[in-house]
């Protein structure tokens, strides 16, 4: 059962063998817990007098609906010339596969490289989408980092096939950008989430006996082992043993690094879930000095997404708006590449299903995510030809 309820929860030890923390903001948790545990939890939320609503009251049946069967998605598939849909969460090979269908189908455009390999050996894959002028700003976008945030591939992969599919028809700003879109930066832990366990979080580095796995998104190398991470491979903030130590972090920082300093002018990462466009910082509560530029374009944004679908998005830096959290992509990205519209944007729901989001989803998100990086894409051309005005 997943429950909404409030931190008393988590002081009890019981509690907290008994159950999985899904998202603490605040003054609210979401809390994934046991069937032996509910009558205590229930006993804790009455004593404190506060209050709880269920979510998914079975978890298991939640995780058997949220994708169609195998034969609906197969009905679901155009003609393309790869498998997949929108309709559906797909594995790994299939949103590959068509990374690899659109630089073949789309050469002008659309190439692919491969930018290292996981623990697991699997390709970290981007496509790139240019109209070939090395001069473009460069706007980087990853998803799936965190395993078991699935909205964020499919967003990431509806985005990538907007952009090609809609490329004679995009307006210059969206054309006039060279695009790296990393669409599973977790390969090996997306893979496992889908054969094994379906709520797993962090990669699959082991760690002999202990328990395995390092949160990617406290790895990165900027202010490492700050606050919001943990030194214990057991915790699901794991920060891995120093800075860059996973090759999943390690690859997208040699990537991005080894081009020169003014090629990226976005980094967008994508996650979930709650309905949150935020900025750095996430190590510490502190601003940066160009806050007011960032926040403006998050509030673009926002207010375009909830004119054009209804959906909400609540917009702040990271520390103030969720909690502090060291070693994140987006504090590297702006921290230490100087990448100034560096955001993470958390997709949807704000908790009716949390991680486990039905796949009829997906194509709402994907116009949500598509109108926020529209939104960046706009301000960061802008911003070019206004610096270039000024000379
Ligand atoms: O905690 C995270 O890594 C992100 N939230 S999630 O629920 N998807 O795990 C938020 C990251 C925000 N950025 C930083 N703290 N740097
Ligand atoms: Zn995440």
């Amino acid at each position: 059962m997943k429950i909404n309820g409030k931190n008393c929860l988590k002081k009890s030890n019981n509690l907290t063998a008994g159950g999985q923390l899904w998202k603490e903001v605040k003054q609210e948790v979401d809390y994934l817990l046991k069937p032996q545990v509910l009558s205590e939890a229930e006993q804790h939320v009455r004593a404190a007098n506060l209050s709880r609503i269920v979510l998914i009251d079975n978890l298991q049946n939640a995780i058997e609906t949220e994708n169609p069967s195998q034969a609906e998605i197969a009905s679901f598939q155009n003609r393309k010339g790869h498998r997949l849909t929108w309709k559906a969460y797909h594995r790994l090979a299939d949103i590959h596969d068509f990374f690899d269908v659109l630089a073949k189908t789309y050469p002008d455009i659309c190439s692919v490289e491969t930018i290292g390999y996981s623990l697991q050996k699997r390709p970290l894959k981007i496509l790139k989408i240019s109209n070939g002028n090395p001069g473009n700003p460069g706007i980087w976008i990853d998803g799936g980092m965190h395993a078991r945030e699935w909205i964020s591939p499919a967003t990431v992969t509806f985005i990538a096939n907007q952009l090609v599919e809609g490329w004679d028809d995009m307006p210059e700003y969206m054309r006039n950008v060279n695009w790296y879109i990393h669409a599973v930066a977790n390969p090996d832990g997306y893979e496992y989430t889908h054969t094994t366990d379906r709520l797993w979080r962090k990669n699959m580095r082991s760690h002999g006996r202990q328990c395995p796995g390092v949160d990617l998104n406290r790895n990165f190398g900027y202010k490492w082992g700050g606050k919001g991470t943990s030194a214990n491979p057991c915790s699901q903030t794991y920060r891995g043993s120093k800075a860059f130590s996973e090759p999943e972090t390690f690859y997208i920082s040699k990537f991005i690094s080894n081009y020169p300093r003014d090629t990226f002018h976005a980094y967008l990462s994508f996650h979930s879930y709650g309905q949150y466009i935020l900025y750095p910082w996430g190590y510490d509560y502190h601003l940066t000095s160009d806050k007011s530029d960032l926040d403006r374009v998050a509030r673009q944004a926002g207010t375009t997404i909830t004119k054009q679908s209804g959906g909400k998005y609540t917009i702040g830096s990271s520390a103030t708006t969720l909690y502090p959290a060291a070693g994140g992509s987006d504090d590297w990205a702006k921290g230490f590449v100087g990448i100034k519209y560096s955001y993470t944007i958390e997709m949807g729901d704000t908790g009716r299903y949390g991680f486990v989001l039905p796949a009829s989803h997906i194509e709402s998100n994907g116009r949500d995510g598509y109108t926020f990086v529209d939104t960046v894409a706009r301000a960061v051309t802008q911003g070019k030809y206004s610096r270039k005005r000024a000379f």
